[in-house]
């Protein structure tokens, strides 16, 4: 009885190593998003940001000074998270709830060219990957 369930085990481990071994290769990560000046003259331009398990998507924008933008957080993980963007200075310029599969919207004006820093201030995430960089040129 011992060795018919020693053997069942082996199959189950065997089965989800080559299930977990057959998943496609992760995509290689997408460009950093610029936004071009002409599309900052009409109306804000919206910035797209994702939150994953434990990273933001994408992980550096470009953005130019004085020019106002609506960021889109859009969490697409199973967890609450949070973004704090904190500028050059070390001040912080944002600092929102994003909850579980919710989409929020923040108007955002980087008034200080430099490199800004975001990141979800919840415990371990930003450790865990959940940061990213703004250069604001
Ligand atoms: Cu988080």
């Amino acid at each position: 009885m011992r060795t018919i369930w020693l053997k069942f085990f082996g199959v189950v481990v065997l089965v989800s190593a080559l299930l977990y071994g057959c998943r496609a290769p992760a995509p290689p990560p997408p460009p950093a998003i610029e936004v071009p000046p002409e599309a900052m003259s009409a109306k804000r331009p919206v910035i797209t940001l994702k939150v994953l398990e434990r990273a933001f998507e994408p992980k550096q924008l470009t953005l130019d000074a004085k020019v106002p933008v609506i960021i889109s957080v859009i969490n697409t993980s199973g967890q609450n998270h949070n973004l704090t963007i904190k500028d050059p200075e070390g001040h912080r310029a944002v600092d929102v709830k994003v909850p579980i599969a919710q989409t929020v919207t923040v108007p955002f004006v980087p008034n200080v060219p430099g490199t800004y820093i975001f990141y979800c201030k919840l415990t371990l995430h930003r450790t865990f990957g959940e940061e990213g960089t703004i250069e604001v040129r």
